[in-house]
């Protein structure tokens, strides 16, 4: 018979492998995994919302109902300051990143940059949302409030990363550099299990996701792409699939396992890009890269060695299989 193996084991095995590990990981792992538990919680209770009040509004008892995004803001900021590991957080939820500042966590030696509930505006029509976190080391000394410095770090710095996509199943998807893998929540019990163990994205696939509303505002380079994506071309498996969920989480979620790249490019709209480099493009890049794929920005540069200069910069995004994103990229560069 297989055996099950849970999320709590499967960390603590790994940690096993590095003599020098000091649990703080493990610690802040836990952490993590218990906010993602109650996230679930709630958000399988959104649907009753026009029943016991919708969130943001005042419920039939006279409560205010906390709207999900800060509910799920409130619960990761607590899980992650309870255990003294995390000196300090950033979120896209917060104009400014969070010192930890009791004694406790001013030792701890780990920062975590957050988007609580990306997609969040896809919860009132039950559409999948996610959690996504990045994980650093601080380069601040231990026992000092962090700083700015500690956050704006390129995404190659990352000592983990990963995502909570609350679809179908709730699942937890995560890398700290040595592949991926992936564990699925039965709430039953509620434990995560491994069910995706070293997560292998396609070298290339039949799926391209963006929003393509905007098609009129993209660069010439991402129109003669997409023009591209829907040619016919029976060897090259093409029209490719047009699949876009507006969630990223999940759009980069179906794409990892089938195959596929996603795009945010720059557009007139939005002459940085939409997605923010610290709380959405750099967990996600990583994740991708330890999957075998690629994510870059529309002038060609890894997503990951990007210096950045402010908390919630954006940045033009465009991640998934290797031979896709090598494609896409052939096209900015021939026409910009
Ligand atoms: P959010 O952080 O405000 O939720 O915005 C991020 C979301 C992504 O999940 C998604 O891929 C993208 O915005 C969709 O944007 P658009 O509606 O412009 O296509
Ligand atoms: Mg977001």
């Amino acid at each position: 018979m297989k055996t099950l193996t849970t999320l709590g084991e499967f960390i603590f095995e790994c940690q096993a492998e590095y003599p020098d590990a000091t649990g703080a990981l493990t610690s802040l792992f836990s952490s993590i995994r218990l906010a993602a538990k109650i996230v679930h919680r709630e958000i399988n209770k959104a649907g009753l919302a026009d029943i016991t009040g919708a969130f943001g509004e005042t419920n039939a008892q006279g409560e205010e109902q906390q709207k999900l995004d800060v509910f799920a803001n409130d619960k990761f900021k607590s899980a992650l300051a309870a255990r003294g590991v995390v000196c300090g957080i950033a979120s896209e939820e917060e104009d400014h990143y969070v010192q930890f500042t009791d004694d406790h966590n001013m030792n701890g030696e780990y920062v975590v940059l957050m988007d609580p509930l990306d997609g969040s505006s896809n919860i009132d029509v039950n559409v999948s949302v996610g959690t996504i976190f990045s994980i650093y080391k601080r380069v601040s000394p231990k026992g000092t409030p962090v700083t700015m410095d500690d956050f704006l770090q390129p995404g190659k710095n990352q000592v983990a990363a990963g995502y909570v996509i609350y679809g179908s199943s709730t699942m937890l998807v995560y890398t700290t550099g040595n592949g991926v893998n992936g564990f699925t929540y039965d709430p039953s019990v509620g434990v995560f299990y491994l069910s995706h163990q070293n997560i292998e994205t396609p070298k290339t696939g039949v799926i391209y996701s963006i929003n393509e509303g905007g098609y009129e505002r993209f660069p010439m380079g991402v129109k003669q792409y997409i023009k591209y994506c829907q040619e016919s071309d029976p060897q090259t498996k093409r029209p490719y699939i047009s699949r876009y969920i507006g969630s990223l989480v999940s759009d980069f979620h179906r794409n990892l396992i089938k195959g596929g790249i996603y795009m945010y490019p720059t557009t007139t709209t939005y002459p940085e890009g939409k997605l923010r480099l610290l709380y959405e493009c750099n967990p996600i890049a990583f994740l991708a890269e330890q999957a075998g794929g690629r994510a870059i920005a529309a002038n060609g540069v890894r997503i990951l060695e990007i210096q950045p200069e402010a908390l919630h910069q954006r940045v033009p995004f465009l991640v998934g299989s290797p031979l896709m994103v090598d494609k896409v990229e052939q096209f900015l560069k021939a026409f910009g």
